[in-house]
């Protein structure tokens, strides 16, 4: 019998098993003091535990071991309490996650000690609200399964051809005609700037950074239909918005000032939206865009992002345009080798790692997957988990990797059914490729400890893959 202290995913840096164990009580209770009251509240909502001036489950922001850093923690179980410390509230609520996960159904916590950081700064996902759209409250509900995994960055895939999903002010048809439908055909949704708010604000609340993605200059069929002008010819493309997969035949007119009014009047209003520091402006798979137009364009859109007081984001691709170094390009190819990226790298550019053929969260996981993509090859739990982010792309040191991302494209995403399924058990791989010390990586190891996570989710509704990669606890 393996304990659940030695199950946490992502695999903490140290744990420290102890024969003690603690028993939550109904008379257990979760000490708020002022600086903690936040995460305290939060754990004691998760745990269904009430709170008070003492208790047992103790949150505290002083004296932290210094190697845990901003967002790192300690977290300590003995027979009679429940230490939880961190330099950070950040730090206190990814050790509530750790928490979470040494409880079993009878409320007995693991006893033993825990020291934890993360390797990379960034671990994400993303999720494309364009190709199917998914409300507000399916959004936050992703948003809870994925803190679980201390995944701490959601992108959000807002535009692409087959719709338009965030309001803007100064050009309201991109929504009133933009956003109709969808994949397939039928109605779909867009969310007002209030609604975007509330997933900005949900996402805070989680200590979860979101990045909202404007794909520019290609993929803007639905843009296009909208708003005619945008389009060399002036004239609105045929059929009306996409409801297929095709993809990369749509272009902004990158000859037209209008163009450049619109961007500017998006990227300004996405930007006083978004309280984190990075927008992404997409820049991929633009074969319909002139090259020339094309560094135009970017270098321009780059420069504005900047000037609202943001760092740009992109698809490798965005490189082509040799946007300044603070500029992350965001990697997705299946080849292990880019010069181009590798010279970047070379240059201070940080690299956000997201290639196709390990990551893509929309790639079937065996032929017989019932949905998904399989144009990277199909990957299953090893595939996504076996290999290592810090030495993967040729010539780009481990210092030059900003993180790890699994986008989840959704041609084949339909429900909320289909993303569990997508995203469960991917997502806790990316997420300890992204945490967990490059020591601690072990195939078999995960497998083992993976397997006692999937009675959680069914606790919790998500309809996973069972993989047969890994022996399930029942
Ligand atoms: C490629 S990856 C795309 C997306 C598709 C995805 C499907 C990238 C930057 N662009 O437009 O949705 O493949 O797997």
């Amino acid at each position: 019998m393996t304990s659940r202290i030695t199950s946490v995913i992502p695999a903490p840096v140290e744990v420290h098993p102890s024969t003690d164990s603690f028993v939550i009580t109904e008379h257990t209770t979760v000490r708020i003091t002022d600086d903690t009251a936040t995460v305290a509240q939060y754990l004691a909502e998760t745990l269904a535990l009430p709170t008070g001036a003492t208790g047992e489950i103790t949150l505290s922001l002083q004296d932290a071991d210094p190697r845990v850093g901003d967002s790192g923690y300690q977290l300590a179980v003995t027979n009679t309490a429940v230490d939880l410390r961190a330099n950070t509230e950040t730090g206190l609520f990814l050790a509530v996650q750790t928490l979470r996960q040494l409880v079993s159904d009878e409320q007995v916590v693991d006893g033993g000690q825990i020291l934890d950081y993360p390797r990379f700064a960034h671990r994400g996902t993303m999720l494309d609200v364009s190709r199917h759209f998914f409300t507000v409250d399916e959004v936050k509900r992703f948003i809870d399964q994925i803190v679980q995994y201390k995944i701490n960055v959601l992108h959000l895939h807002l535009t692409d051809d087959q719709g338009w999903r965030l309001e803007i002010a100064s050009w309201p048809k991109l929504t009133t005609i933009g956003a109709a439908t969808q994949v397939g055909g039928g109605p779909s949704g867009f969310y007002t700037q209030q609604e975007f708010r509330e997933i900005v604000a949900y996402a805070q609340s989680r200590h979860i950074t979101l990045i909202p993605e404007i794909d520019l200059p290609g993929h803007v069929n639905a843009a296009l239909v909208a708003y005619p002008e945008l389009t060399c010819g002036g004239v609105a493309p045929e059929p009306f918005i996409r409801t297929g997969t095709a993809t990369g035949f749509s272009s902004l007119c990158t000859d037209k000032e209008v163009t450049y009014q619109f961007t500017d009047d998006v990227l300004r209003e996405v930007a006083a939206l978004t309280p984190g520091p990075y927008l992404h402006i997409g820049t991929d798979e633009t074969h319909a865009t002139p090259e020339e137009g094309y560094v135009k364009y970017v270098r321009r859109a780059v420069d504005m992002v900047n000037r609202y007081g943001k760092q740009a984001i992109g698809w490798h691709e965005i490189l082509r345009a040799d946007p300044p170094a603070g500029t992350i390009p965001q990697f997705w190819s299946k080849a292990d080798d880019d010069p181009r990226v590798a010279e970047a790298a070379a240059r201070g550019h940080k690299i956000l790692l997201s290639p196709a053929n390990k990551v893509y969260l929309d790639m079937k996981y065996t032929p017989d997957s019932p949905t998904g993509y399989k144009w990277a090859g199909y990957l299953d739990v090893q595939d996504v988990y076996d290999w290592d982010p810090g030495s993967y792309l040729a010539n780009v040191p481990e210092e030059a990797i900003f993180g790890v991302e699994g986008p989840l494209w959704t041609e084949h995403v339909e429900h909320r059914g289909h993303i569990d399924f997508m995203v469960f058990p991917r997502l806790p791989a990316i997420a300890e490729l992204g945490w967990s010390p490059r020591e601690s990586h072990d195939w078999q190891d995960f497998r083992r400890r993976l397997a006692t996570h999937g009675p959680r989710w069914t606790a919790q509704g998500i309809e996973f893959y069972a993989s047969t990669q890994i022996p399930w606890a029942d």
